[in-house]
């Protein structure tokens, strides 16, 4: 039984109609309110090697940074030649892939809709250990969806993951909305909402033990962007996230964007000079809380992305669970630069990462503008 066949055995007729209308639109169509700037998108190969030709032109969206026609402004983004680690973690993917859903006009309103389906993978932490995790859209964290504010969000969740479960979003929302209602594995509903305020935000499932559900996979980011765009940024999603893969309440390993240790190994390539745009999660579980460190560096705290003044400048930020901040800094010295939270046996068991700051005529960056 396909997908949509599947959900049409749930859903009325009519509205069986109309989901799988969206579905194919969701596969096949970009949103169509941003550009590329073709010469400078990346080739299908770099695509291919970091996993993204699932994601089809909205990761080619992606890597190439979005921005509104009326801005201008091109923001670069140095390339990154890598092959794309197998299954649902990839950190590279989860980086700059915004899912800005399927734009429509309904009675005069802008609908986005996003389609989020639950399921089963197994990831491979490190050599020797795998971990069976439970995914949104074949991945860990689910989609960034990024929404403006005001759009009224129709989120499609399919449970195929084998247990109960649901989408809780963070935002203001009736009460029905709220996603604590449990979707038994093999059945569909629908999410609807407003988008406000403008922040950044997350999701996640909400059956009990929600620390389990998180913890195996459940969750992802929810930007919402202000009715004034933010300045051109090159802009970066990382969500810390922990694993408890021996079941006693203790992480055993952490990661930032899926994966232990992989943007340390891998690491993020980014501009001198370029404004730095990080969006960052802290979804470990078990853990009261966390810090987030840049070194060498001080950025600039955008409280909850719920501001467009920054509140404060540090190198160190404490984040409790679900707790999420947009950091701006720049870099002005080529080199490479770590990130992690300053509980050091975090970040040594995995949520470690680095800033490579390259310049543009830099011989190993292949991208010249
Ligand atoms: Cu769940």
């Amino acid at each position: 039984m396909t997908r949509i066949s599947f959900i049409c055995s749930i859903f009325k007729k009519n509205y069986c109609k109309y989901f799988a209308i969206s579905w194919s639109a969701h596969r096949n169509v970009m949103p169509n309110n941003f550009t590329l700037n073709k010469d400078q998108l990346w080739s299908r190969r770099q695509l291919l090697k970091l996993g993204m030709t699932g994601a089809g032109v909205a990761g080619a969206a992606a890597l190439w940074q979005i921005l509104k026609p009326q801005t201008k402004s091109i923001v670069r983004v140095p390339s990154m030649e890598m092959e794309a680690p197998q299954g649902a973690a990839n950190p590279m993917q989860v980086l700059r892939n915004f899912d800005y859903g399927t734009v429509k006009k309904e009675n005069g309103r802008t609908i986005r809709e996003f389609q989020l389906v639950a399921d089963t993978s197994v990831i491979q932490l490190n050599s020797a250990v795998s971990y069976n995790i439970w995914d949104l859209n074949g991945r860990i964290p689910g989609p960034t969806l990024r929404a403006q504010q005001g759009d009224r969000i129709r989120v499609l969740f399919l449970n195929k993951a084998g247990h109960s479960h649901s989408l809780h979003f963070h935002g203001v929302h009736p009460s029905e909305m709220d996603g604590i209602r449990p979707i038994g594995n093999g059945k569909a509903t629908i999410y609807e909402f407003d988008a406000e305020p403008y922040g950044v935000h997350l999701y996640h499932c909400h059956v009990e033990p929600v620390t389990r559900h998180i913890a195996k996979g459940l969750y992802g980011m929810f930007i919402v962007d202000p009715p004034t765009p933010r300045p051109p940024a090159d802009e970066i999603v990382l969500v810390m996230a922990g694993y408890d893969v021996n079941d006693d309440s203790h992480n055993e390993y952490y990661a930032f964007n899926g994966l232990p240790h992989y943007l340390m190994h891998h690491p993020v390539r980014i501009y001198k000079d370029q404004l730095i745009r990080l969006y960052v999660l802290n979804i470990i579980e078990y853990d009261p809380a966390v810090t987030f460190h840049l070194h060498a560096n001080f950025f600039d705290v955008y409280r909850y992305g719920m501001s467009m003044k920054g509140s404060e400048k540090t190198d160190v930020i404490t984040m409790g669970i679900a707790e999420r901040h947009i950091l701006e800094f720049v870099f002005h010295y080529p080199g490479k630069y770590m990130f992690h939270p300053h509980q050091d046996a975090i970040a040594e068991n995995g949520c470690m990462g680095q800033f490579e700051v390259v310049t543009e005529n830099d011989p190993k960056n292949p991208t010249k503008n």
